[in-house]
């Protein structure tokens, strides 16, 4: 899928050099992941006091992670999708090796979703002199000045309702903000730099009293600016990722911008970061498919090979199916987004991207978890044993759908997008995907597609009065929408490899996607 999608989107111009970099960081990729499979996993360390009793919550990192900036920074995981010099297709490029690289990187990929979140925050923030001292370090190149950057905003409180942050701003005689409170949920403690939002003293309550901050994590003499760690988090997945409980207690921070309105200010930081979730599940998913379909090839069961078993050909057709709609999809969001930053866009596009970014999320990190549990049960009894590696891939596939906003957050940010933008955009996505696909998907597909989507908008029409029926159908508005936007995109994928390449594949998937399904809206 990503080398036909690349040859279909990206000009015969920047494929080359693009090709070329895929190919170090897949070899990097290959490499991490054997090393991670053939060795006991382990676990970062917190040690909070020395021999004297001083307190210094020091953290030991595993190999993949004391690597992890140098692999970043070398292969701009973080820089190519904020790379002028790549134009439109800056994201494209960036969220191509996001997917080589997630399935291998111990959730190294985490920190590198928020550092690019936090670049493309403060890229437009306010305050110029933070945006000059911060930005060159958050795009580097070079691993001896990359920084990565923390986002801290859940609390005790929660991680959905965040307006009810406790965490409060003061500002001293001398303009200096100093935060204290307790953050929850901090992942990859370690970073240099974190994004986090506190209510300035005197503030109204709710999320509109919240304003966003910047904290250098430490001091100049590398002490700790304020910060004591509790403890690490003692998670299902992603056990290589140091996530902290924390307190802040007059924590030096920058103000990013206005003295309010937080969440709007770190609201493209949550775009970003859920467009690297939708890629890191493909990547986990892609990583089960290759198991899986290299399994079936190697065990021989009632006297042939799995893969040549109707019933087991028949699943692995399925799965693949699904990943190659949901890939599609993802990249479209990708496509989107360097179009919309770069100035390429227009309106439509910003409008799309908007509308798009949560449905990806929440269809695809659902997805991620149903084919990592379908790959433990193809691989059977060994899928099940720590020793193999593949339980590991449901675990960590499982914090796809919680991590930056549970499914049904995103389900309630497409009503909100909706509300604002209207179904429109969608519709016609899919519309002119579909007539690129003309002669490929068979009439039925298409009336199943078309059928879909409309379903969906007079749903909505039937229901705008009536806001917990929306609310309570949300999701499945949401997987209907992603679902036929994905069967069109996978059409139009399919059209122009059958023209190219007379490849029939992807339109044999979308068929049996079509088949799966697309309109889950349901009366109740
Ligand atoms: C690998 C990691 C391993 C570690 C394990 C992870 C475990 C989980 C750890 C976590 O806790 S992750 C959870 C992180 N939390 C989130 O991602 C937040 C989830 N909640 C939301 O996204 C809510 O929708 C939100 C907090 C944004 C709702 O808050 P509000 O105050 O009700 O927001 P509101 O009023 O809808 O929007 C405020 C402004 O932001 C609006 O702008 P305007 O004032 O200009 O109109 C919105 O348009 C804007 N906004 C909100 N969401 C947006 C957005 N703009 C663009 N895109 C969005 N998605």
């Amino acid at each position: 899928m990503l080398r036909t999608w690349l040859a279909r989107v990206l000009p015969e111009s920047s494929r080359h050099d693009a090709e070329a970099s895929f190919v170090t960081l897949g070899d990097y990729a290959l490499s991490a992941y054997a090393r991670q499979t053939s060795t006991t996993p382990t676990e970062p360390a917190l040690t909070q006091w020395d021999a004297w009793g001083n307190r210094i919550d020091r953290i030991e990192l595993t190999e993949t992670w004391r690597e992890g900036p140098a692999v970043a920074a070398r292969h701009g995981l973080v820089a190519d999708g904020h790379d002028r010099g790549l134009g439109e297709f800056a994201r494209v490029q960036q969220f191509a090796k996001v997917y080589l690289y997630h399935a291998a990187s111990a959730f190294y990929s985490c920190p590198l979703a928020m550092t690019d979140g936090a670049a493309t925050a403060l890229r437009d923030a306010p305050n110029a002199s933070l945006r000059e001292h911060v930005l060159p370090h958050l795009l580097s190149r070079d691993p001896a000045a990359f920084w990565i950057s923390g986002q801290w905003m859940t609390e005790n409180t929660g991680g959905s309702d965040v307006g009810g942050s406790e965490t409060v701003a003061r500002c001293g005689s001398d303009g200096t903000w100093r935060l204290s409170g307790r953050k929850w949920f901090t992942s990859a403690i370690h970073a240099e730099l974190a994004l986090a939002l506190a209510r300035p003293d005197g503030n109204p309550a709710g999320a509109d009293g919240l304003a966003l901050f910047c904290i250098e994590t430490r001091n100049p003499d590398g002490s700790w600016n304020g910060i004591t760690i509790d403890r690490l988090k003692d998670k299902l997945g992603t056990r290589e990722l140091p996530t902290a409980e924390i307190h802040l207690r007059d924590t030096r921070a920058e103000l990013v911008g206005d003295t309010a309105n937080g969440v709007r200010a770190i609201a493209p930081v949550l775009q970003v970061t859920r467009l690297w979730n939708a890629f890191g599940s493909l990547s986990t998913m892609q990583r089960c498919l290759a198991l899986t379909r290299d399994y079936a090839q190697r065990r021989h069961s009632f006297g042939r090979p799995l893969v040549e078993q109707p019933l087991f050909a028949d699943a692995l057709a399925g799965w693949e199916a699904e990943f190659e709609a949901a890939f599609g999809l993802a990249m479209e969001v990708a496509l989107l987004l360097g179009r919309v930053e770069s100035g390429a866009g227009d309106a439509r596009d910003v409008a799309l991207h908007r509308l798009l970014t949560p449905l990806a999320k929440l269809w695809i990190c659902k997805l991620g978890v149903r084919i990592a549990s379908e790959t433990v049960e193809a691989i059977g009894g060994i899928g099940y044993l720590e020793d193999s590696g593949i339980p590991l891939l449901l675990r960590d596939a499982q914090v796809f759908p919680i991590w930056e906003g549970a499914s049904h957050v995103q389900a309630l940010d497409f009503l909100r997008a909706l509300d604002k933008l209207g179904i429109d955009g969608v519709v016609d996505a899919v519309d002119g995907a579909l007539e690129d696909a003309d002669g490929v998907v068979a009439d039925t597909d298409a009336e199943a597609i078309h059928r879909a989507v409309r379903h969906a908008d007079t749903w909505l029409r039937d229901h705008a009065r009536d806001p917990d029926a929306l609310q309570a159908g949300a999701l499945r508005l949401g997987v209907t929408c992603a679902r036929a936007l994905a069967a069109a995109l996978l059409g139009r994928h399919a059209a122009w490899l059958q023209r190219k390449q007379s490849d029939a594949q992807p339109a044999a998937s979308l068929r049996r996607f079509c088949a799966h399904g697309l309109d889950r809206i349901i009366s109740v």
